[in-house]
């Protein structure tokens, strides 16, 4: 069988990167997307001498970049039969009258309008082809709020309400849609947060056992390796000692 083409963005870290080395390893080809370019260029490396891969760099925000990323995919790459809409962040845990308007837009910008434009420069070959699958990676965020998150739940939230959107507007094209929202995974995704301070980032996941990557690779790979009729539309994952956003039991 013809191998399948997988377009991760966020694909230079965290849950993105490891998705990308499990699927390399796994008779997919990769189109692998993200904004630092040396760290793309690396991957290419590694994971070229197991499959085809080819690198994209943009960023999610700009809305022409997107377009242009795609349009400018070589022949071999050019059909996509998945998308896996990753990129994404939280930037700043502030109680809502203090928040920062520039991670408010950050927020918004990136795991909204990134995913929107993303899934628009992509859907009209999978339409046409009556096939295709997007993933989108929500998270707990979205499923429910917890203090401080306001903007950063109301973006999840708004991936939550946009898988639900493409996979009823989608159902006529055949098209396979479905969100993988993790609990806590150790990734830089605190760093980012807490813009660089990795000792409180570092506190996210201390007293307890975190997801890793790793694990969430490993359900995105048994998403997407369903049979065609078999759509895994919406996952929560947790880690075991996490109950909810707020509840997790730490051993400190
Ligand atoms: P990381 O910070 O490790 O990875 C984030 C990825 O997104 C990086 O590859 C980064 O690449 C990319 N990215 C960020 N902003 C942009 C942008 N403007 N344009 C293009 N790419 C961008 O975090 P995670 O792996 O944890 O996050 C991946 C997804 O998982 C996110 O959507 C996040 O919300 C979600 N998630 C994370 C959870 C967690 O606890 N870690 C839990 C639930 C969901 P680069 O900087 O090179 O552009
Ligand atoms: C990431 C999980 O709880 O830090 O989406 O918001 S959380």
């Amino acid at each position: 069988m013809e191998k399948q083409n997988v377009l991760i963005t966020g694909a230079t870290s965290g849950i993105g990167k490891a998705t990308a080395e499990l699927l390399a390893n796994n008779g997919f080809n990769l189109i692998l997307c993200g904004r630092r370019q040396e760290r793309l260029q690396a991957l290419k490396d590694g994971l070229g001498k197991n499959t085809n891969v080819h690198i994209l760099k943009f960023d999610v925000r700009d809305r022409d970049a997107v377009f242009q990323a795609i349009s400018s995919l070589p022949k071999e790459f050019s059909k996509i039969d998945v998308l896996i809409n990753n990129a994404g962040n939280a930037h700043g845990l502030d109680p809502i009258d203090r928040g920062s308007m520039d991670d408010w837009d950050a927020m918004l910008d990136i795991n909204v309008k990134g995913l929107l434009y993303m899934s628009k420069a992509v859907l009209p070959q999978m339409v046409e082809r009556e096939s295709g699958h997007i993933i989108n990676i929500g998270s707990t965020a979205g499923k429910e709020v917890y203090p401080k998150g306001n903007v950063y739940c109301a973006s999840k939230h708004a991936v939550d309400a946009i898988n639900q959107g493409m996979r009823i507007d989608l159902n006529e094209h055949g098209i396979r849609v479905g969100a993988v929202n993790p609990g806590l995974v150790e990734t830089e995704f605190s760093d980012v947060r807490f813009k660089g301070d990795t000792q409180r980032a570092e506190t996210v996941y201390t007293g307890y056992q975190p997801l890793k990557p790793n694990d969430i690779a490993d359900i995105i790979h048994f998403v997407i390796t369903r049979p065609y009729h078999v759509n895994i539309a919406d996952l929560v994952v947790m880690p075991t000692a996490q109950a909810s956003s707020t509840i997790i039991k730490k051993e400190l």
